[in-house]
């Protein structure tokens, strides 16, 4: 058995006074702001909630994490923690340099003193440690999307934790909530991983593993940043709350962990062991499919459903947590209460809602059943996931100059105002060059930042229950991927390639632009002198060859019906 110390766990703050000292002397320091995810990491560090780790991960240490899930030393650590930056702040920085780390307003969080900077093998760290170089993977994809081209790694000085101004009561560090348990006269602690709201079969399974270990209970969501798509944590966190009220009073308590998920299953489940190690827990329920990041771009799961708690079981006492594992619990209707699935009496009628299944009920507006989660929990749902037809959506049509682009845009606007119910706002490339990126060229760089902006100003539209509609050429992939991550992350992308040929375009030249940059006198002219990648699976893709306008239009509001998006 394993009993747990609680005594508390090394931070890597320095004193109040020193801080107060420490911050004025950084102020003359090359500074790097903070991406969302390293504001994340560097918490977790500071706290001990990475321990033994002291600072990001230096290239020897990171190349035995990627390698064989093993620190320089030998010590087990499976997830790579490194400080990415951009090729531009790591010219001015050199080993032995000590820099500051600020949070995205310009608070001095920590010191960095600066060990290591190289260029890491990103193809390899995606094969190592997420299984495949696979973009359809959310941690590939952040690699080599969103993350710096160089590392630096060194050892941190933390000044102060990030500050948070929403849930404070119920944030907890690793040594308040060892605290906590010393206080409460708790040996025996199992903890619960989440991303997801808890229903009542999550509140069986999280009692019944409790009852088992004979131990009390923590439910411990991430609320950093989790899987793309998934139910923000203001939500959840207001689900939890509701379901905590369903535990024997004394069992069980929840605390929020600020982790930013990697998505990475096996290895992600023996990071979480390890976390939960240092948060003074010694039991960890491992589920199927354990922070799996579904399918990969061939449509396979990218784990096995059991890979997890095959790694976890094989390091299971270097983490020193024993693992629980995750029961399915199905509800029988002839008894009316959740029995595990293989344990279910003969000739009894099993119930159960998928997770596919409760996503669409919630975006249709259908029932959700009292035997499948609470009425509060389902109640807070309903209040942030709308029927989809209720919920903000982006069209965003891309294609060559001349396509007929904005033609198709203005004629949707108008059906979709003639429809009513929601406010149309029409970002069209040519207006949006005009009000917002006046100053850009057509440079790679420049229609980048152009429809980075086009797509920051849609996904806040579509945050706020709007429709927005985009027509710029947005000639890369990758750009438009990012739009899609953007706005996803609040309803609907709508992908519609106006796929009219170059010949037709040309043929057209409506704005004589064609003749021009055929005589070399527009530079960069996308589809004579500049690249314009088709897009390999729109939502739709319309050409206007011989059709008209009406048509085009009405095609994009059928694909809008048959999406569930508005209503017929
Ligand atoms: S991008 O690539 O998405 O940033 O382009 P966008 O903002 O849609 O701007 C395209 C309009 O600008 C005019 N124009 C050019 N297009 C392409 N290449 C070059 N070099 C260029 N120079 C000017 C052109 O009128 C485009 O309008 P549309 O409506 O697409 O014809």
């Amino acid at each position: 058995m394993t009993l747990p110390n609680l005594a508390p766990i090394p931070e890597l703050y320095v004193s109040h006074e020193s801080a107060q000292k420490l911050k004025i002397e950084a102020g003359n320091l090359p500074s790097w702001d903070l991406t969302p995810r390293q504001i994340c990491d560097l918490e977790l560090l500071m706290n001990g909630g990475f321990f033994p780790l002291k600072g990001f991960l230096g290239e020897a240490d990171y190349d035995g994490v990627v390698e064989n899930m093993r620190l320089a030393d030998g010590t087990l650590w499976p997830m790579p923690i490194t400080l990415d930056v951009t090729e531009k702040f790591a010219e001015g920085i050199a080993p032995g340099q000590d820099i500051a780390l600020r949070d995205q307003e310009g608070v001095i969080l920590a010191i960095l003193s600066v060990t290591d900077k190289w260029v890491p093998n990103k193809a390899k760290e995606a094969e190592k440690v997420f299984g495949a170089d696979d973009l359809a993977h959310p941690a590939v994809n952040y690699l080599h999307n969103t993350a710096g081209a160089i590392y630096l790694g060194g050892p941190i000085t933390g000044i102060q934790q990030p500050v948070h101004y929403d849930f404070k009561g119920r944030r907890d560090t690793p040594n308040e909530l060892r605290a906590y348990f010393r206080k409460l006269g708790w040996q025996k602690i199992v903890a619960f991983q989440t991303r997801n709201p808890l229903h009542r079969a999550h509140q069986e399974l999280t009692f019944r593993a409790a009852r088992e270990a004979q131990a009390n209970l923590l439910i411990h969501p991430v609320v950093g940043m989790t899987k793309p798509g998934d139910v923000d944590h203001f939500t959840r966190v207001r689900c939890y709350e509701a379901v905590l009220d369903q535990y024997p009073q004394s069992t069980t308590t929840m605390s929020l962990l600020n982790l930013a998920m990697r998505m990475a299953g096996p290895r992600e489940a023996v990071w979480h062991g390890l976390i939960r190690k240092n948060h003074g827990v010694t039991h960890f329920i491992v589920g199927r499919d354990h922070a799996g990041p579904g399918k990969n771009s061939q449509g396979v799961d990218f784990y096995g459903p059991y890979d997890a708690q095959t790694l976890f079981k094989q390091y299971e006492e270097e983490i020193g947590v024993t693992m629980v594992d995750f029961k399915h619990m199905v509800y029988v209707q002839e008894k009316a209460q959740y029995y595990p699935a293989n344990e279910v009496p003969e000739g009894c009628t099993v119930l159960d809602i998928s997770g596919t299944e409760l996503r669409r009920r919630l975006r249709e507006g259908l029932d959700i059943p009292e035997w499948f989660s609470f009425p509060q929990v389902v109640a807070e749902l309903r209040r942030t996931s709308p029927a989809r037809a209720k919920q903000g959506f982006t069209v965003f049509f891309t294609g060559l100059s001349g396509s007929g682009k904005s033609t198709i845009a203005n004629a949707l606007m108008v059906k979709l105002m003639e429809m009513g119910g929601r406010p149309v706002t029409l970002l069209d490339g040519d207006v949006v060059r005009k009000h917002l990126s006046s100053e850009l060229g057509f440079s790679k760089e420049h229609r980048d930042i152009n429809i980075k902006r086009i797509g920051y100003v849609a996904s806040e539209i579509t945050k706020n229950g709007g429709i927005a509609i985009c027509a710029p050429i947005a000639p890369y992939t990758a750009t438009r991927r990012a739009v899609r991550e953007m706005i996803e992350a609040y309803g609907a992308f709508v992908e519609v390639h106006v796929a009219t040929s170059l010949e037709e375009c040309e043929s057209r030249d409506r704005k004589g632009l064609y003749k021009l940059a055929r005589e070399g006198k527009i530079k960069e002219f996308t589809g004579i002198s500049d690249p314009y990648e088709v897009p390999t699976s729109p939502e739709l893709a319309v050409d206007t060859t011989g059709v008209d306008v009406d048509h085009c239009a009405h095609q994009v509001i059928l694909k809008l019906e048959s999406m569930g998006l508005i209503k017929a």
